[in-house]
């Protein structure tokens, strides 16, 4: 059996995972993997998930919602799943229904018309949209600039593509303690430096994961004028659009003049309607995106494409929500001493530990402080978060390293856990 053939088997029969995990470890010792995925096997949610795991720990680490959802969510799926036609393959660059709402919805919200048949995409997720971006787009050698932190997928999917990740980081503004995600900022002269003729694309994220940053509209003219300066592509990754918080508003780079035909925008299903669970099911399918997914995401779409500008929406309603849960765990972590840096957008808020003062000596090997500060806290704390060094290349370890993200979209009952296990260790004289 050819090793292709192997894993092949191995995704399509889960039950048989154990046993082919074993045999596959066996069969890249003897063949090696290819070049193209050598020193990739690292993976911030393999190690963290599974720690996080245990049921007494309270989890606020990798970023899914479990809120409740509004039924029509629900109600759409059991709609679809039932009509014999829409269990099987649809439109394989993405189901006829889903693309009309899609370009119904953002051609509103971009004020032009989107050809639902040209200029939309339906993938498996943001990152099956990422990861088709990448490989349609980036040739061998390309440099890709991503601003960092990143989400961590993309330095990976860019050198899979055969390309070449160029890191810029956002600075905190000097002099000044980062109480906001607007104090996090691109250097406009050393963004211009990064940009020569090899350079394919920038890869943007707004808001930002695991900041919270909303790029201002002056920010992304500054990096839409370095686009077309030099004629290169913009990968936009917008999957927390709709989550933005009083006093900031999100903007399209794609809107900006000479930007919409050299703009990938990358949104997602699973982060708009708090279904992050929806794209696993047939994750491993590279066909079509399931029908029954589609159609129950496109009515959801359409539902709400008639709400727009009333407070049902589900696309105003969902921030306002979010927004309570961020002033309540900011609230809560100034209270045990930590400093939050207070989101502008997403659903993730970065918390500065070094106040905790927490000596990990004791604790082995040569992670950064976060990875081994998120592990003992999981440990005896029995609470979780995520290292932010997770998102960012080893130049900018010493600047990340005393960071850890924690994503609020949680139920009351869950923030309630976290406070508590907070208050408890500041009482017990280790905070502050
Ligand atoms: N792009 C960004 C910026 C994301 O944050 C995500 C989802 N990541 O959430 C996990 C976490 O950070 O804890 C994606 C893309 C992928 O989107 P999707 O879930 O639709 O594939």
């Amino acid at each position: 059996m050819s090793v292709a053939r192997h894993l092949r088997l191995c995704s399509r029969f889960s039950f048989q995972r154990r046993f082919c995990t074993s045999q596959c470890a066996t069969m890249a010792s003897r063949h090696g993997n290819t070049k193209r995925i050598q020193g990739l096997d690292k993976n911030v949610w393999v190690a963290f998930t599974s720690l996080a795991a245990d049921p007494s720990v309270v989890n606020l680490g990798q970023g899914f919602p479990d809120i409740s959802l509004p039924a029509y969510i629900k109600d759409s799926l059991v709609q679809a799943v039932s009509v014999d036609k829409m269990n099987q393959y649809t439109r394989g660059f993405g189901h006829p229904t889903l693309v009309k709402a899609l370009s119904r919805v953002y051609g509103k919200v971009c004020g032009r018309p989107i050809d639902p048949l040209k200029e939309v995409l339906v993938t498996v997720g943001g990152y099956g949209s990422l990861f088709s971006t990448m490989q349609a787009l980036v040739e061998d050698g390309d440099e890709v600039i991503i601003v960092e932190p990143f989400f961590d997928c993309y330095v990976p999917m860019v050198r899979m593509a055969g390309g070449k990740p160029v890191l810029i980081p956002l600075r905190p503004k000097s002099g000044q303690k980062t109480a906001s995600s607007a104090d996090w900022f691109l250097d406009p002269e050393e963004l211009a430096r990064k940009f020569n003729s090899k350079t394919k694309a920038i890869l943007i994220n707004t808001p930002h994961n695991p900041i919270g940053k909303v790029f201002t509209m002056e920010e992304l003219q500054m990096i839409a004028d370095l686009c077309v300066k030099h004629d290169t592509l913009c990968f936009s990754d917008e999957v927390y659009e709709w989550m933005v918080y009083r006093g900031h508003q999100h903007h399209k780079i794609a809107t900006l003049p000479g930007m919409w035909e050299r703009t990938i925008t990358i949104g997602s299903a699973g982060k708009t309607f708090s279904i992050t669970g929806w794209k696993t099911v047939m994750q491993n399918t590279l066909y079509t995106c399931p029908t029954p997914l589609q159609e129950a995401v496109a009515q959801s779409l359409l539902l709400n494409y008639e709400l727009m500008g009333q407070p049902e929406c589900y696309f105003t309603s969902l921030a306002e929500e979010l927004e309570g849960k961020r002033d309540r765990l900011a609230a809560i972590l100034r209270e045990v001493g930590l400093s939050p840096v207070v989101p502008e957008g997403g659903y993730f808020m970065l918390a500065d530990v070094t106040a905790l003062n927490q000596n990990l000596s004791h604790v082995g090997g040569d992670e950064a402080y976060d990875y081994k500060f998120v592990k003992w806290m999981i440990k005896e704390k029995k609470l979780a978060a995520i290292p932010v060094t997770a998102f960012v290349g080893e130049e900018s370890t010493k600047t990340f390293e005393k960071y850890i993200r924690l994503c609020f979209i949680k139920r009351d009952e869950t923030l309630d856990a976290a406070e508590l296990i907070l208050k408890k260790w500041k009482s017990s004289g280790s905070t502050g």
